[in-house]
Formats: C-alpha cells, sequence, structure tokens
C-alpha cells in the first residue's frame, strides 16, 4: 500500500470545483491519478483550459486529463455555466501555460472505465459534478465497485431541502443529482462504498465576507488566486436571494479530515428519477440503498483548513 491515497477527481469546472483542484492538490496525503470533467456547471472548454492551467501552475503536468461527452437531461442555468471562464483570465492563470498538460483521446467515462480497470490498488473516487461518468464506468462493468476504495460526491440534499428553482420542479434536489437523476440513481444504487457530501453539511458553510477577509490576510499567491476565483461568486441582486457555499470545497476537505471533525450518517437512501422531484435523495427503507452521508462538520475547523491549504506559494 501506498502512503498516499490514489484519488481520480471528477468535476465540472465550477468556481468552486477549481478552487478544489487546488486544494486537492496541496493535500498532503493525497495523489491526484486523474482529472475528468463533467460538462455541466461550465462550458467545457473553460473547464479544460482552466483545469490544466492550474496543473501546470501547481508542478502537476504530469496528471492526465480528459473532458466527458456524455451529458444529463436538466442543463444548468447558462449564466452559472458562464461563470468560471474568469478564472482563466485573471493575470497569473493567463501567465500560465496550459500544453505541456496532456488531453486523453478517451472521453471521461471511458478513461474512468480504463484507469479503474487497470488500477493496482483501489482507488477513492472524489465528484464534485454530477455522477454522469462513473455511473457509465460502473454500469458497464459493475464489478469495477471493488476497484473503487470508497466515492465521495458532493450531491444530494438528505433531511433538508434541495437547491433547484426550476419551474417544473418542487426544489427538492441538489443541483448535481438533479443534472443526471438515473446517473444519480445508478451510483446510489450500485453497491459502491459511497460517502455523500450533501446540502446537509454544506448549508453550514457560506462564503462569506468574513471568510474570504481571513484568505485575503493571507496575503501570498495562493490566496490571492483564490480569493479572486471567490471574489466573483459574491454578486447578487438585491431581494433575490444568492449565496454560494464552499460546497465542493468541503467535499475535497473530508479526504483528508480527522474523524472527530465530522458526523457520518448511514441508511436507506432513494432516489427520483421523475418529476416534480427529480434527482431528490431521500431516506427510505422500502426502496432504498445503504449508503453514508456527511450530516455535519466542525464548520471552524474546515475553514480554518482550507484557509491553511489554500495559502502560501506555488
Ligand atoms: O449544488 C452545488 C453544486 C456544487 O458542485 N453546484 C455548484 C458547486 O460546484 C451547483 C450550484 C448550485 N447553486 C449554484 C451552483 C450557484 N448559485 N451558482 C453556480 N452553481
Ligand atoms: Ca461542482
Amino acid at each position: 500500500m501506498s502512503s498516499t491515497t490514489p484519488v481520480i477527481f471528477d468535476h465540472d469546472g465550477g468556481i468552486d470545483d477549481l478552487l478544489s483542484l487546488i486544494l486537492l492538490l496541496r493535500l498532503p496525503n493525497i495523489n491526484v491519478v486523474g482529472v475528468t470533467i463533467t460538462p455541466a456547471d461550465c462550458y467545457p472548454d473553460d473547464a479544460l483550459l482552466s483545469t490544466r492551467k492550474i496543473l501546470s501552475l501547481t508542478g502537476n503536468s504530469h496528471i492526465p486529463v480528459s473532458v466527458g461527452q456524455l451529458t444529463g437531461p436538466n442543463p444548468f442555468p447558462p449564466e452559472w455555466r458562464a461563470q468560471p471562464k474568469m478564472c482563466h483570465a485573471t493575470p497569473t492563470m493567463l501567465r500560465t501555460s496550459h500544453d505541456d498538460v496532456k488531453v486523453e483521446s478517451k472521453a471521461a467515462h471511458e478513461w474512468m472505465h480504463s484507469a479503474l480497470t487497470h488500477a493496482a490498488e483501489p482507488v477513492t473516487v472524489l465528484m464534485t459534478g454530477p455522477a454522469t461518468n462513473l455511473a457509465a464506468a460502473l454500469t458497464q462493468s459493475p464489478n469495477l465497485v471493488d476497484k473503487v476504495q470508497k466515492v465521495v460526491w458532493m450531491g444530494g440534499a438528505v433531511k433538508v431541502k434541495g437547491n433547484v428553482a426550476m419551474h417544473d420542479h418542487d426544489g427538492s434536489a441538489e443541483w448535481n443529482a438533479y443534472w443526471d437523476p438515473k446517473a444519480t440513481k445508478v451510483l446510489v444504487d450500485s453497491g459502491v462504498n459511497l460517502l455523500l457530501v450533501p446540502l446537509d453539511a454544506t448549508n453550514d458553510l457560506p462564503v462569506s465576507w468574513d471568510f474570504l477577509q481571513q484568505l485575503a490576510v493571507k496575503n501570498t499567491p495562493v490566496s490571492d488566486l483564490s480569493g479572486q476565483f471567490w471574489a466573483s461568486t459574491v454578486t447578487s441582486i438585491p431581494s433575490y436571494e444568492f449565496t454560494y457555499f464552499l460546497w465542493d470545497i468541503l467535499s475535497t476537505c473530508v479526504l483528508a479530515l480527522p474523524d472527530t471533525k465530522l458526523r457520518i450518517e448511514t441508511g436507506q437512501v432513494a432516489v427520483s428519477t421523475t418529476t416534480p422531484n427529480a434527482g431528490h435523495t431521500y431516506p427510505c427503507d422500502e426502496t432504498g440503498s445503504s449508503i453514508s452521508w456527511v450530516a455535519s462538520v466542525d464548520a471552524d475547523y474546515v475553514r480554518e483548513m482550507v484557509i491553511h491549504y489554500l495559502s502560501g506559494e506555488f
């Protein structure tokens, strides 16, 4: 066994997905073996460019990147998908090359399938976008669950309300679970060792001005770039509620958090794939599958950990 945990990171190119990539690469106990992109809460060209630049900037240009071709039925709002374009427009990112980072010819779900098949030891899969790529790989080869050490997925809302606000939806689902409800169901029912990081836990971690202030005083290259990314998430229209959370960031931290800093619940969870609650992940003893989810965390500890790892030199 290696002393670091091998991790495949599947993200969907949002501001906090890209910040999660920076954070993940700086965690001492993690060895990132590949990055896959789901074209969900992003435009894939932007997500790919920012991913390659971050890998290059952090001295990780050997890590392979693969872009997904599969899409879910419920697209993200175009305003959200366009927002992360600013990430590769910041001066640090503009100065950084990307062509030293290889892009795999295989689509993300195929690359993931082959990486898991050939893995010498079980791999942890961190996912901060919809479950589409891993669900496709597991559908093709259900035995691959044995090659997955665990899945940590920013997805779902188990005992709290969701964050989908669409005319044909009752608001019970979290967006990553809703984008591709069938993939969500495949993942939950797959028998894989699954730990959700749902809204139940992330609701305690809004991106507050106080948090950004604490990051800013670090005054280092990494904290400045991170603060610039987050600055683009504070825009809000008066009277129109909008809060950005440390959704994907918490999920990344879960890979390194001491057991005493989080509370995990285990139970039967079912997934709806139909309106009006498509993507709803709810406790259900009759038709559910047994999975675990992070119910709550020590929010102060997590904030300090994030500020610690997102400061210093690249
Ligand atoms: O539901 C949270 C997920 C996370 O993976 N994403 C954003 C994070 O990357 C969707 C999302 C929910 N609300 C959003 C989202 C918002 N206001 N802006 C952008 N994305
Ligand atoms: Ca995301």
